[in-house]
């Protein structure tokens, strides 16, 4: 992809605020992209948007807290992930934490008005960006929330998500936002990660990790050969990031996840979250 076709399609990277002091083009981001494997983009989600997903988000946490069984019964909870990984939520007793969740998935499934963040037209061009090809290419593959809640939250192993068993492609052309409501940085139990590590098969050790620290409105984009994993939240600060995974049309997948709109463009969501306005919804407040 030429740069002034880049800059053509991106007038919303140009010159915006990286971590609030450096600055970047679309060009800027695919190259600290492919020679890191991750990147912080600025400018994914407007203050409209954040507002709206802490809402929906707060509103299944609070469903699955009621024990709603649609919530529950896909949902893992922090009891599931600490009673099956003591060593990843050290000192938290499992079975306090029952109705607390840990990732809540298929999100549209839960709230159709999360078609109002997913259809955010920003992620869908850095996707096309960092994946190389045009917008019609681009599809959605799964969402889900994957929350770290002040003081219990669980660490998540390292990993690489070309490898998962949920929703991956034979050729790993498959691209991860990480989208916080919160600020989220190393104090909160932010997201782990080794730059450089998807142009290598080393094997995790703590050497070299880092922890980008992302504002709500930017997302931690991230290679799918990354290696990633973060460490428990002991801190006050709940650390809840809505998660987005994108791939190419043309990949052939090894694993498809059962999700509402997987493998749908940008088109199909932007005319579904047409509709959900027009039948009354209307964005930004309950
Ligand atoms: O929530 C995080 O910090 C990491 C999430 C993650 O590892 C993933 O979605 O692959």
């Amino acid at each position: 992809m030429s740069s002034s076709k880049e800059s053509g399609q991106l007038p919303w990277l140009k010159k915006m605020a990286m971590d609030g002091n450096s600055e970047m083009t679309g060009k800027d981001i695919k190259k600290v992209f492919d020679a890191e494997g991750y990147c912080v983009v600025p400018g994914l989600l407007s203050p409209q948007q954040i507002g709206l997903a802490r809402q929906l988000s707060q509103s299944l946490i609070n469903r699955h807290r009621a024990g709603e069984e649609a919530m529950t019964r896909k949902a893992v909870s922090v009891a599931s992930v600490t009673s099956q990984h003591p060593d990843r939520n050290p000192g938290v007793e499992a079975g306090h934490w029952e109705a607390e969740p840990f990732i809540i998935g298929d999100l549209i499934a839960h709230d159709e008005r999360f078609s109002e963040i997913i259809a955010s037209l920003p992620i869908w061009k850095c996707a096309c960006l960092l994946l190389e090809c045009d917008l019609p290419d681009v599809i959605f593959h799964l969402s889900n929330l994957t929350l770290k809640p002040a003081g219990v939250g669980p660490a998540i192993g390292w990993h690489r998500d070309a490898g998962n068993t949920y929703f991956s492609t034979v050729d790993g052309r498959t691209i991860r936002f990480l989208l916080p409501l919160h600020a989220m940085s190393e104090r909160n139990g932010g997201t782990a990660l080794i730059p450089g590590s998807h142009r290598s098969s080393r094997e995790y050790s703590s050497s070299g990790e880092t922890f980008p620290s992302v504002p709500p409105g930017s997302g931690l984009v991230l290679h799918s050969q990354v290696l990633h994993g973060g460490y428990p939240n002991r801190s006050v600060e709940n650390r809840d990031v809505v998660v987005l995974q994108f791939g190419v049309r043309s990949s052939e997948l090894i694993h498809k996840g059962n999700e509402h709109f997987s493998l749908c463009d940008y088109e199909d969501m932007k005319s579904f979250r047409t509709s959900q306005r027009e039948i009354g919804f209307s964005f930004g407040r309950e």
